[in-house]
């Protein structure tokens, strides 16, 4: 039985990537901070199973790295911990840059001073936004790197120090540079999700209108549970080697609003350009879209497009096969539509009671 290690667990990979090792046999162990309310929902589910483990230990905190490693002597490592919201990393690059860059060192440290640089196999969350300012579209393991945020600059320093590592000390470690992958535990604030709750709020009469900044931007949007499965195969090939994990299929941020408000059974037409843009309801004319400047960046990642061929033909993980962009999109809808219609009956019950304590019909 092997055993990993997962930072970040309690993020949206981690715990797809925690359900699929332990349905691979393995004991999981996972990384997670002290915080004062309760972080856990994507998880919840797994605590109290004989193959996982929990440990607090910090990114930022070389101690604590060092104690979980030492402690658990794992057999792969998946550091997925980050600071990872693009637009955040505008306005907290230090931390983001200590977390995302230093913490990436402070890993493949404690793997080597722990004695375990040998045995240890070590997979590096890279990401598309290493491309930037796009040089080349679709981008391979070829195309050169335009880092174009902060986060994108600290996790340029994150895949430069595992080659480094992995040329200097012989450690299997690698990155998979992968393209955006979404899901019904993305975080809110990602441009997917923050569009998914939106339609499934606005269909059920629980919000207005939805701000966002560049609907032009084009992504290469992937499923997060596809994603993790290439995450083990990296670490389970003879050399180890960086890879692109993407669909190989480009949308924009306008055309996932449309099948998402499709999806939520509303049909949308955009109108106008630029910061005057707008998504409006087709059967009764309201404006349920809107730009707001204030979710646009200093500088803008706008034209990413991953080539799999390498992943395709050496992991045999080929996305035509995966959850399609519609699929996707359906899902995430779905269970978006299930939240809210599960948030509304709680308020109904809630007023139910308030008016039977107020009328003495319940004490
Ligand atoms: P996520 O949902 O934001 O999860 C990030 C995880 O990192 C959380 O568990 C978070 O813990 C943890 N974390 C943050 N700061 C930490 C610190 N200082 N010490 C220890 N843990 C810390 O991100 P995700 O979407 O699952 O992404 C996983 C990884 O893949 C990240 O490294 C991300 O940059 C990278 N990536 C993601 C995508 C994508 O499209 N999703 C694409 C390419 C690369 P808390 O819950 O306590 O905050
Ligand atoms: O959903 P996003 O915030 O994701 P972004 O910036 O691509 O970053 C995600 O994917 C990366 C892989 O390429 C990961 F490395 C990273 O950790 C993260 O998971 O924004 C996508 C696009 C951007 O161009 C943004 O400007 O959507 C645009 N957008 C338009 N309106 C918006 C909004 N993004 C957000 N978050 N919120 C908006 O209202």
């Amino acid at each position: 039985m092997k055993t990993a290690l997962i930072t970040g667990i309690t993020g949206q990979d981690g715990s797809f990537l925690a359900e699929f090792l332990i349905e691979k046999g393995y004991q999981v162990h996972g990384t997670i901070r002290r915080s004062s309310v309760d972080f856990r929902e994507r998880i919840a589910h797994l605590e109290g199973h004989p193959q996982f483990h929990l440990h607090y230990a910090d990114l930022g905190d070389s101690m604590s790295i060092m104690q979980v490693v030492s402690k658990v002597r794992p057999d792969e490592i998946y550091n997925l911990a980050a600071q990872s919201h693009v637009q955040v990393s505008f306005d907290s690059p230090e931390f983001t840059a200590d977390v995302d860059a230093t913490g990436v060192l402070r890993i493949l440290e404690a793997v080597r001073l722990c004695g375990l640089a040998d045995t240890c196999r070590i997979y590096q969350a890279s990401t598309s936004e290493l491309y930037g300012k796009v040089e080349e579209v679709p981008q391979n393991e070829r195309t050169p790197f335009h880092p174009y945020s902060p986060y994108a600059v600290a996790k340029l320093y994150g895949f430069w120090i595992v080659k480094e590592y992995r040329e200097a000390y012989g450690m299997y470690c690698c990155s998979g540079i992968l393209f955006n992958h979404e899901s019904e535990r993305r975080g809110e604030t990602f441009v997917t999700r923050k569009i998914t709750l939106a339609a499934a709020r606005i269909a059920q009469g629980k919000q207005e209108k939805l701000y966002l900044g560049n609907l032009s931007s084009l992504r290469d949007w992937g499923y997060a549970k596809d994603y993790v499965e290439c995450m083990w195969l990296i670490l389970q090939q003879p050399e180890p080697e960086d890879y692109v994990i993407a669909t190989g299929e480009q949308h924009s941020v306008r055309e996932f609003c449309l099948h998402a408000f499709r999806r939520a059974g509303i049909e949308l037409e955009f109108v106008g350009e630029g910061e005057n843009e707008k998504g409006i309801d087709k059967a009764t004319g309201k404006v349920l879209i809107e730009v707001s400047p204030d979710f646009y960046r200093p500088t803008d990642v706008v034209n990413l497009w991953g080539d799999p061929t390498k992943a395709r033909e050496q992991l045999g993980w080929d996305p035509s096969k995966k959850t399609s962009f519609e699929q996707l999109v359906n899902l995430m809808v779905d269970a978006d539509m299930a939240k809210v219609a599960v948030e509304r009956a709680g308020e109904q019950v809630k007023m139910n009671l308030e008016e039977y304590l107020e009328k003495g019909i319940v004490k």
